[in-house]
């Protein structure tokens, strides 16, 4: 008999979400428009057309949102603040009200024993930096600097754990290659600039940080872990290419002061040479790394997918949740002991990891079934607690969502959350999920 799951008694239990996927009311009370609100209301863009206008109306419901997170048992909730509340032309003018909400928001968070762990760019960019290059100018980098000192100066007395960027990969790859995230460029020549932009605005961020706050700060990215489809040349170079491009790119900046040699492969005329004095911005100490991880990739060369020269080989064995990611747990054990092995063992959160499965828009009765979501939140909380074993340094875990919410460019259809959201009427119905980890959480892991 092994014995039963122990996860340390420090442990940081929670569960993330962000601010333009869950607020609504995106111009309430002087807030400035971001990037997400004009793309979300342009033809096309979002699925069904749907906008984050109204979305979980957790703006005006905050309150009973954070009583239903203590009653779910959790020590920590990770969210991010809106820019444009705070400043609502990114820079120069504070807008009190913003900077109040969220201060509200905290204080009720540590009144029910819940530490905050709060994200200050979750890609929600002010429209009025975007007209001034936004990712693209490089001025961004002392404008985010400015308004992080701003909210730093604010909070830090209360809160523990501050994040500058999420998944910088997915604004860059979304936003400015492939254009099916706001701001909606494809632009090869635009992605390194504005992929370098983020890592500047990142170590700069941190630079304020150390002036003036007290606790700790980190990045978080997704990480995707790549397998060769085989182990022909032309795989295993395509799969170098991959985990470059997705996995390194914005890790390597940071932690090691340079980008991973294959980007030149893969940009070619379109990578720009970067002076060492950026690098030396860039890479900051950091007093954790966060990891997002949903999925793996096996990958193959193929010179048609632009521009990596490499693409996905779906592995039909395994399940696959709504968005077509593979159901794979032993990805999240690799990566961990990955960042473990080599980036010198820092501590990890594990800042999203969760499932989209399809569930009914409305819930008959108190409670809905939802056993595919538990069994993957089982095996991935199983899968952290073996990396752990095997030496890794975690240091707490939060599930990707809360509640179902605006999922970007899917709109509302699809659902990620322990907790069924009503877009009708705005109820919240727990899902059978949410008190499997209610239960886990409760038990320090034992319950798995
Ligand atoms: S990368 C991604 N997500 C989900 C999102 O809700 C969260 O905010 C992110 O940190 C869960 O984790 C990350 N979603 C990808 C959306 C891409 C949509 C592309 C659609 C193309 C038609
Ligand atoms: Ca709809």
């Amino acid at each position: 008999m092994t014995p039963p799951i122990q996860f340390p008694s420090d442990f940081l239990w929670g569960c993330a979400t962000s601010a333009y996927q869950i607020e609504g009311s995106p111009l309430a009370d002087g807030a400035g428009p971001s990037i997400w609100h004009r793309f979300s209301h342009t033809p096309g863009r979002v699925q069904d057309g749907d906008t984050a206008d109204v979305t979980c109306d957790h703006y005006r419901r905050w309150e009973s949102d954070v009583d239903l997170i203590q009653s779910l048992g959790m020590n920590s909730y990770r969210f991010s603040i809106a820019w444009g509340r705070v400043l609502p032309e990114g820079v120069g003018r504070i807008n009190a009200a913003g900077l109040d909400f969220y201060e509200r928001l905290v204080d009720r968070l540590l009144a029910r024993g819940i530490q905050p762990m709060v994200t200050l760019f979750h890609w929600d960019l002010p429209a009025a930096l975007d007209d001034r290059g936004g990712w693209l100018n490089r001025d961004i980098a002392q404008w985010f600097a400015e308004y992080a000192d701003i909210v730093f100066r604010r909070l830090d007395d209360r809160v523990k754990y501050w994040t500058t960027l999420n998944e910088p990969w997915v604004v860059v790859d979304g936003g400015y290659m492939h254009g099916v995230l706001a701001p909606g460029h494809r632009n090869l020549f635009e992605a390194p600039r504005a992929a370098h932009h983020l890592m500047l605005a990142h170590g700069a961020a941190v630079q304020a940080y150390r002036a003036s706050g007290r606790n700790k700060i980190g990045l978080v990215v997704n990480i995707e872990p790549k397998y060769p489809a085989s182990q022909s040349e032309a795989d295993l170079a395509a799969t170098r290419r991959a985990e470059a491009y997705m996995n390194r790119q914005y890790l390597e900046p940071a932690l090691l002061g340079s980008y991973p040699k294959e980007l030149m492969d893969i940009y070619g005329e379109a990578w720009p040479h970067w002076p060492d004095a950026d690098l030396k911005i860039i890479r900051q100490p950091i007093d954790y790394v966060g990891v997002n991880y949903y999925t793996r990739a096996v990958v193959r060369a193929d010179p048609n997918a632009w521009p990596l020269g490499a693409s996905t080989v779906k592995q039909k064995q395994h399940t696959h949740m709504e968005t077509g990611w593979e159901v794979f747990p032993q990805g999240l054990t690799d990566t961990l002991l990955w960042i473990k092995d080599n980036y010198g063992n820092p501590p990890v959160y594990i800042t999203e990891n969760g499932a989209c499965f399809f569930d009914p828009p409305q819930v008959e009765g108190p409670l809905l079934e939802d056993p595919l979501r538990i069994d993957y939140l089982r095996k991935h909380i199983t899968a952290v607690y073996n990396a752990m074993q095997r030496g890794a340094d975690i240091r707490g875990y939060f599930a990707w969502s809360l509640f179902d919410n605006f999922e970007w460019a899917f709109g509302f259809s699809k659902r990620f959350g322990l907790v069924h959201m009503n877009y009708e009427t705005l109820q919240r119905t727990l899902k059978a999920s949410a008190h499997f980890y209610a239960k886990v959480i409760a038990s320090r892991g034992a319950a798995l």
